[in-house]
């Protein structure tokens, strides 16, 4: 591992453990058969391969308390988690059947807590100011876990914790996550359906609820509940094939517009890469830059305190490089412009140099589709002329 740069007001942080790739799939199970170890280490591999980790400020993961995990979950169900550390796989395999898309290991209990204690070891240092911004590459994913469940390949639910934990032990009144996951986060959803200091946005593959988790509480008409009402945005896509178009337009006139009113002291980012081009549930086309702009527009609110945590990615793990590596987005100077209106902040955001975007594949270098690995379909993609409104757009 290269040296740490010092920490520092503009420091980016990376988050990482390989303890965490100790999980994996003990039984046959095709709906969890896309959730592996890889997932972790080859991201963290082409974050190196890069040198985008070396120029991070590498912080070390702890593991969560259950005081912690119980700002969210209850105490029955950390103790039902806890139990499986002893559980032999038949015993497993019959508790994870009580839950939907879901795999237990004799692992999951201490990973789970690492995800956890990594995600809050990444808010505790973009709020006291060691950094200004970071990126906590944890397994398992969190944004489908419930009070008492798990669900969706999610056990314990890191960003709804660390939201809790910021408002608990940081005294922060207004927090904004963003789940640009391909999913419907309702694990977040439901832990802040009432709560008017978090306001949750959430986008996901929806299909008039045919898409799983399919759920009624997943379209744009739920809009929180009591004093929260208002502070849960959804946008459900009805189709697949989004591209990034549609993506920093939802940003543009949905979401910011919002943000910038709510003025967010922090924004966590619940960022799973499955809205990306190539992933196989979630059939978006989306690229890998398109991340990094999403990222970049999201700077200019909380000062820049921005927090990405990984949540999940159908990658296949044949793959040397991934579309979800976009975690490198982060170096970018955070902007601390005028919030009071779109279009100060639009100015701001689009006046900034594009070179301080940087992603850890630059299509625009001969070769690098090839890089990429997508399948030759996908690939096809970029010699497709832009639409002329994309094409107004990057043009700024
Ligand atoms: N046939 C995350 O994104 N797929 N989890 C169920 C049903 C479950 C995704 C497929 C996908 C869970 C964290």
């Amino acid at each position: 591992m290269a040296k740490n740069r010092p920490p520092g007001p503009q420091g980016t942080a990376l988050i990482y453990d390989k303890d965490m790739a100790r999980v994996r799939l003990l039984w046959d199970d095709p709906e969890c058969a896309i959730e592996v170890p890889e997932r972790l280490t080859s991201t963290y591999a082409r974050l190196c391969h890069r040198g985008l980790a070396q120029r991070c400020v590498q912080l070390p993961v702890r593991e969560a308390t259950e005081e912690d995990l119980e700002l969210v979950h209850s105490p029955e169900y950390v103790a039902v988690v806890k139990g499986t550390q002893t559980m032999s796989r038949e015993q497993l395999h019959t508790l994870a059947q009580q839950y939907d898309a879901v795999y237990f290991h004799p692992s999951t209990f201490p990973c789970a807590r690492m995800a956890v204690g990594a995600t809050l070891q990444l808010v505790d240092a973009v709020v006291t100011g060691a950094v200004g911004n970071g990126m906590a590459l944890v397994r398992p994913p969190g944004h489908h876990s419930q009070r008492d469940a798990a669900n969706g390949f999610c056990v314990f639910n890191n960003v709804a914790i660390a939201a809790e934990h910021a408002k608990r032990r940081h005294g922060l009144q207004r927090i904004l996550i963003v789940d640009w996951d391909i999913h419907h986060g309702q694990g977040i959803q439901r832990a802040f359906e009432n709560d008017p200091s978090v306001l949750y946005f959430s986008w996901h593959r929806y299909e008039h609820q045919s898409f799983w988790p399919r759920l009624r509480e997943s379209d744009y008409d739920v809009v929180g509940q009591g004093p929260g009402r208002g502070f849960t945005v959804n946008v459900p896509w009805n189709k697949v094939g989004m591209r990034n178009a549609d993506y920093v337009s939802v940003f543009l006139h949905v979401l910011l517009p919002l943000a910038i009113e709510f003025d967010p002291e922090l924004v966590l980012v619940s960022a799973g890469y499955d809205s990306g081009i190539g992933d196989p549930e979630g059939e978006m086309k989306a690229t890998p830059e398109c991340f990094a702009h999403l990222t970049f527009l999201l700077l200019p609110l909380a000062r820049g305190r921005l927090c990405a945590v990984l949540e999940c990615t159908g990658v296949n793990p044949e793959r040397e490089s991934s579309p979800w590596d976009a975690g490198p987005s982060l170096l970018g100077t955070p902007s601390t412009g005028t919030t009071d209106g779109l279009k100060p902040l639009l100015d701001k955001v689009l006046s900034c140099p594009p070179r301080s975007l940087c992603t850890g594949i630059g299509l625009a270098v001969p070769d690098s589709a090839s890089g990429l690995n997508l399948p030759p379909a996908l690939l096809q993609e970029k010699g497709v002329p832009l639409r002329e409104e994309e094409e107004a757009l990057w043009a700024r």
